[in-house]
Order: structure tokens, then sequence, then C-alpha cells
């Protein structure tokens, strides 16, 4: 195993929980916006969750909880500008600050600056939506701490498929195994360990029965020192909470 260079974050459900509270009340109120009746409870979002990207996500929900929606126009109008309109919501949600950062995220982001190593973010989401997240949470200033942001169609194939983090790879010129990253999904695992890097899990209210084989650990979050994390299975590490050492740790463990 290479020395630890990079960390590559996951963003929604792993940064911060904005699947329930922020993607799911975008989506809601675009369809008011359009005048569709359609409306995506916390369940139902749940379910929805096994396909990612909003726009593909709607499509699923129209082939497989909404078969009887018919529509003159052209769907795929019609889903883009859905999922425009959702992005306008999600971003003014997040400038009110709605969301916050889950907990130990702020704390590792900043220790892994001190330690000198790079940070990278891989995510299905809208481009949009990853710098409203770093802006309204670590400030403008942030965006600058990642070495590449890769989001949303940047590939033609979204998680499960490794694309995302494969171009991460060579945005960064690095190897896999020169990276560590933290995902909260399945899909999100099966992307990451497709472009064969070692990863980590905190996951969170939608994914605690995703199966996330392959991963070097499974926590509930990253923790604090007042708040320890729990690790729910895989490798054990030698402190109450996630520190760069813990990191090099579980690396050297992949
Ligand atoms: C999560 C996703 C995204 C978001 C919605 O991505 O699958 O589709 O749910 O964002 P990740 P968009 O966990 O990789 O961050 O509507 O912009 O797709
Ligand atoms: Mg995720």
């Amino acid at each position: 195993m290479k020395q630890l260079k990079m960390v590559i974050f996951d963003v929604d459900g792993t940064l911060a929980e904005t699947e329930r509270d922020g993607h799911r009340i975008a989506f809601n109120r675009a369809f008011i916006d359009a005048g569709l009746d359609w409306v995506w409870n916390e369940d139902l979002y749940g379910e929805l969750l096994a396909v990612t990207g909003g726009k593909e996500r709607i499509r699923y929900f129209l082939n497989n909880f909404n078969s009887d929606f018919r529509y003159e126009g052209n769907i795929n109008e019609l889903i883009a500008n859905l999922h425009a309109a959702k992005t306008k919501h999600y971003v003014a949600l997040l400038e009110s600050n709605a969301i916050a950062l889950r907990p130990g995220v702020i704390r590792l982001i900043n220790e892994i600056r001190d330690a000198g190593l790079g940070m990278a973010i891989a995510t299905t989401t809208t481009p949009e939506n990853v710098t409203a997240l770093i802006k309204s949470t670590l400030g403008e200033h942030a965006l600058d701490w990642f070495d590449c942001i890769a989001a949303g169609d940047i590939v033609p194939a979204k998680k499960p498929a490794p694309d995302i983090f494969n171009y991460c790879l060579q945005q960064l010129d690095l190897s896999a195994d020169e990276c560590l990253v933290f995902e909260d999904s399945a899909n999100g695992v099966l992307s990451s360990l497709g472009a064969k890097i070692p990863t980590v899990v905190t996951l969170n209210t939608y994914t605690q029965e995703d199966n996330f084989r392959g991963a070097i650990s499974v926590f509930n979050h990253l923790g604090e020192p007042d708040m320890p994390c729990s690790l729910i299975s895989g490798q054990t590490i030698s402190a109450s909470y996630i520190t760069v050492d813990v990191l090099k740790e579980l690396h050297a463990q992949a």
C-alpha cells in the first residue's frame, strides 16, 4: 500500500444529511411549481435513492411508482425542467443555512489540511449544489481547499459506476492506493471500490441496511472528542473518533 496522499469525500449523506431535508424538499417544491401532485415523502424517497442522480431519480419514479402519468409534451424536457427548478430550490435552501455538516466533518477537514494531505470531492450531485454546500458551511474560500471537485454529469455514468472516481484520479494524477474515500451508501461504495480506492463508510438513516462489502470499516459518523463514533463493522481503530492518524491506520489496513 502506498502512502496516503488524498482524502476523497462523497457529498450527499457523507458531508451532510442532504437527502431527506434538502434534496427531497427541493424536489417537492419543484413539483408544486410545475402544478404536479407528486409528493415524495421520507419513505418513498428512501426507495427512490436506489437510483443516483436527480434526473435519473425522477425518471425512475415515473417508470416504477407513477406509471399512469401521461404527459403530452416531451418527457425528457419535463424532467430537465423539473430538475433545473429543483436545483434552484436546493441552492436556496442551503443559502438559508438549512443544512449543517455532519459530526466531525469540519474538524477532520481542518486536520487533513493541517497535516498537508490533499482533499477532493466525487459526487453524483449537480456542481452548483456542491458549491452552495461548501460556501454555506465552510465559506467561499473553502472551495480552494479541494484539489478536485468532480460532480454530476461530468461523467456519463453515475454511481454505482466507477467513472466519477476514475475521473477524479485522472485529474489528481494519483493512483487509487494513494487515496482514501469516505462514502455513505452502497452505490457510493460500489463506485469507489470499482475504481479500486480504499473506502471507509459513515452511514446515515437512509443507508443503515445497505451492503458495504469491501469497505475497510463502517462507522456511524466521524465522531468528535466529546462524541465518540461507533464502529459498525470492519477494522477497529485506536481512537474514539476519526483523526488523520486513524485515516493513515485505516488506509494501511486496506
Ligand atoms: C447523491 C445523489 C444525487 C442527489 C441529488 O449523490 O445521488 O443525485 O440525491 O442531486 P452523492 P441532483 O451521494 O454521490 O453525493 O439532483 O443534483 O442529482
Ligand atoms: Mg452519498
